[in-house]
């Protein structure tokens, strides 16, 4: 090798092996490879020389540049790992034993009562079932008896989508399909349908201190043989007495849904008021809170099941007008509200 290659070779490796910082060994890489550079200028003293020198010097000098090349980089990855290494140690130590300085959020009471009822009707042997907000206009209307311009449709207008599905407005929208899943089992082993399901609802209409646009019902069927108005009234009390662990005064009476017949309305004196008549029950001492009814037999046949063999209730409880009254929540647009100031107020009183 040359001498003056040689030189420089064993010069670039003093100089690397002090080097411990990167902008100093950029100051390297441009002293030795960049425009100026001393290899560089190697490369470019060449064009003096005969071809056969040229030869073995552009052999020799282009060595030398790889070697510097690779040299260089691979002391950038070194100093670039040592920082890293550093900015690690010099981190302050992450205690996962600290307990955490926030305060503990709370569940929001609509969380709470529909926990309660869930734990109430599981300890009677239903089930609890999960349904989609988004459905079709057969499960939320056809499957459970209003047909297309059936009148009871203007009770209940809802938000469409596009693709012609629509944001619940009951959960009986999930009706059939629980039917349906239990079907088999009612007919082939006499294993009775009991199921609840929970679910957010929709509806286009005003909003006051007892109706939102948005809110929670949770609805119950209950279908075997020989089921019959005395079994849903015992379920209605039982559930009532056990949310709100002292007696309240319910008044039933008949009510229009084509989904079942006869058909209820079950009030509840209004706790807000002691019955006295508030804004929170439109003045008139009671709340709507569960509708309910024996199944009509076309949901049943809708559902796979035959009315002439089997019979069933069902109920659609307001769980949001339930924690009103349970929580003593004047209006019911402070549940969707987002306050924390109001809705942390309020635990699981078990
Ligand atoms: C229904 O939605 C029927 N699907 C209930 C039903 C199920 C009846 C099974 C029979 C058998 P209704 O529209 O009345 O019915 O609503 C039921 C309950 O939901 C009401 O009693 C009330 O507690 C609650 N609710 C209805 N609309 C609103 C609203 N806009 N805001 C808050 N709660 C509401």
């Amino acid at each position: 090798m040359d001498e003056k290659i040689l030189n420089l070779k064993n010069q670039l490796e003093a100089e690397l092996s002090d080097i411990n910082d990167l902008n100093d060994l950029d100051k390297i890489r441009v002293a030795y490879l960049g425009k100026k550079g001393s290899i560089t200028a190697l490369l470019k003293g060449m064009k003096d020389l005969s071809a056969e020198e040229k030869k073995a010097f552009g052999a020799d000098v282009n060595q030398l540049k790889n070697y510097a090349t690779e040299k260089i980089e691979s002391k950038i990855t070194e100093l670039k790992e040592k920082e890293i290494q550093a900015e690690i140690a010099s981190m302050p130590l992450f205690d996962v034993t600290t307990p955490a300085p926030l305060e503990r959020g709370s569940y929001h009471p609509i969380t709470l009562v529909q926990r309660q009822c869930e734990k109430i009707f599981k300890s009677m042997g239903f089930t609890v079932e999960d349904y989609p907000e988004v459905v079709t206009d057969y499960e939320c209307f056809e499957a459970v008896n209003i047909p297309k311009h059936h009148p009871a449709r203007d009770m209940q207008d809802t938000y469409y989508l596009e693709n012609g599905q629509l944001l619940k407005s009951q959960t009986s929208a999930a009706q059939n399909a629980i039917l349906r899943k239990y079907s088999k089992n009612l007919i082939e082993k006499d294993i009775p349908i009991k199921a609840i399901f929970p679910g957010r609802c929709f509806r286009n209409e005003a909003t006051d201190a007892c109706h939102e646009n948005t809110f929670f019902q949770m609805e119950g069927v209950m279908v075997d043989k020989d089921i019959s108005i005395s079994n849903l009234i015992f379920f209605m009390e039982t559930m009532l007495s056990e949310v709100f662990q002292k007696e309240i005064k319910v008044r039933l009476r008949p009510g229009f849904f084509p989904f079942v017949e006869p058909g209820f309305e079950l009030d509840i004196s209004c706790l807000i008021c002691g019955g006295e008549g508030c804004a929170s029950c439109k003045h008139s001492g009671w709340l709507e809170l569960c509708p309910c009814g024996m199944i009509h037999p076309n949901v049943l046949k809708e559902g796979g099941i035959d009315p002439e063999k089997y019979t069933g209730f069902a109920f659609g409880l307001g769980l949001t007008r339930l924690a009103m009254m349970k929580y003593g929540i004047k209006d019911i647009r402070d549940l969707n509200s987002g306050s924390l100031k109001v809705l942390s107020q309020f635990t699981d009183d078990e």
